[in-house]
């Protein structure tokens, strides 16, 4: 049986909200917002609710959108609150008037990044084709995998719906058809919890009705336009020619618009890729000169390399390139590489290096921005030889084992003996 492509797209339901609401089941079914800043939730209600834990302070206690003075706009609303017509990118004191009773959470990025982190580990588990679209979403290719063609996709949408919910108590909305396009869009279409089945042939029933905003990649700007030439859905923008919509909107766009409207998208599912460098810069509170502010110019050197350092060891890579970046303090941009002999991800290995290529840049000039980077990365754990010590990756540079600022300085900027004085002013 020949498989048909099948690409799932998955959206979180009121993701924000949904998470608050893990630790507060005592909200679940109410209407709440999100919105008002960032803050920790326990924090917030601390201050009155020392004695309790989160999950038994009163309802009573939460603070109400009629209370609210301000200017700030709600991030995402339960839908228990949609059905008040409230939703994200609303004044709150707006949404207030329609939904006084609303309880009012602020956003908590360490507890969103978690659940994020553990609904896509999920997924991977079951569909290892995952593509990160961000904080809530991704698309899934269930092309080859068990369950993927049963029911266009039905049966795999509802296992991952399942495994998310026992692990994270979240429910997500999932679409599943030929492509990217047209799965983004139907994954809104049986929101929340729901799963929603496209094949080729329901293009003219179900996706030519849409209005063209729907496209994902048709904003604000190109819908006004399209407007203006009499097309709202996505069946009148397939109904014009191709030449038409190039003539208006430039080759590139309008020939693309052309095969949205038509359904058609190419597009693979591009998993995590590889990073092919980390970096590291900073851009000082002032300019700096290297001979007169030697010193400052060193420490924040030092400390770049050892975050860098640091940022390899997190993820698990090595590289063999290092390179720095230097801005003027008339934004012109200086970059300097060399590849050393070893993998590495130690940070004197890696500052010797950077060192080597700062001699090779002028330093006459006063800088705004510094920065390291390691390029020619690998997996740690694929490269046997990875912590040659700081003496023997570049035997030509001077030990700068010792540690003291001395020794950092004479490393950092050897030439700067020749550096002429700058000019005053
Ligand atoms: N978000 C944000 N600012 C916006 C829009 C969204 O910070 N302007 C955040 C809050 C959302 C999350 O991103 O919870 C995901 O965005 P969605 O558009 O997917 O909205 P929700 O997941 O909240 O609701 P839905 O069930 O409609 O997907
Ligand atoms: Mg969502």
């Amino acid at each position: 049986m020949t498989r048909l492509r099948r690409i799932a797209h998955l959206d979180m339901d009121a993701f924000f909200a949904s998470v608050e609401l893990q630790r507060l089941p005592q909200l679940q079914g109410l209407p709440v917002v999100i919105g008002g800043g960032k803050r920790r939730i326990d924090e917030m209600l601390r201050e009155r609710h020392a004695d309790l834990p989160l999950h038994e302070i009163p309802v009573d206690a939460f603070p109400r959108l009629k209370d609210y003075v301000g200017r700030g706009v709600i991030t995402t609303a339960t839908y228990p609150a949609r059905q008040f017509g409230v939703g994200s990118a609303m004044g709150m004191m707006k949404a207030a008037l329609l939904c006084p009773q609303a309880i009012v959470l602020p956003v908590d990025f360490e507890e969103i990044r978690k659940f994020s982190y553990a609904f896509k580990e999920t997924i991977r588990e079951i569909a290892p084709q995952v593509e990160d679209r961000g904080v809530d979403e991704v698309y899934i290719d269930f092309t080859d995998v068990p369950g993927g063609q049963r029911e266009g996709g039905r049966v795999l949408a509802r296992l991952i719906q399942k495994s998310i919910f026992e692990r994270t108590g979240l429910t997500c909305s999932i679409g599943v058809a030929p492509n990217k396009l047209i799965a983004k869009m139907a994954s809104e279409f049986n929101k929340p919890n729901g799963i929603s089945i496209v094949y080729d042939d329901d293009l003219q029933a179900k996706i030519w009705p849409l209005a063209v905003r729907k496209i994902n990649g048709i904003g604000p700007k190109a819908e006004a336009k399209l407007h203006a030439l009499e097309i709202r859905t996505i069946g009148e923008l397939a109904a014009r020619p191709a030449e038409e919509l190039i003539a208006q909107f430039g080759r590139a766009y309008g020939a693309w618009m052309h095969e949205a409207a038509w359904g058609r998208d190419e597009r693979p599912v591009v998993t995590e890729s590889e990073p092919v460098s980390m970096s590291r810069e900073t851009t000082f509170e002032r300019d700096l000169h290297a001979a007169r502010d030697r010193a400052e110019l060193s420490a924040i050197f030092t400390d770049l390399c050892e975050r860098l350092a640091a940022d390899l060891a997190r993820k698990g890579y090595v590289g063999r390139t290092i390179g720095i970046k230097l801005r003027y303090d008339d934004f012109q941009i200086a970059t300097r590489d060399m590849t050393i002999e070893h993998y590495t991800a130690d940070a004197k290995t890696i500052r010797q290096a950077a060192g080597q290529c700062l001699k090779r840049v002028d330093l006459s000039r006063r800088l705004r921005l510094l920065g390291v980077r390691v390029g020619k990365l690998a997996r740690a754990q694929d490269v046997a030889d990875t912590s040659p010590r700081a003496e023997t990756a570049a035997p030509a540079a001077p030990d700068t084992t010792s540690g003291s600022a001395t020794a950092l300085t004479l490393d950092l900027f050897p030439d700067t003996q020749d550096i002429p004085p700058a000019a005053p002013g």
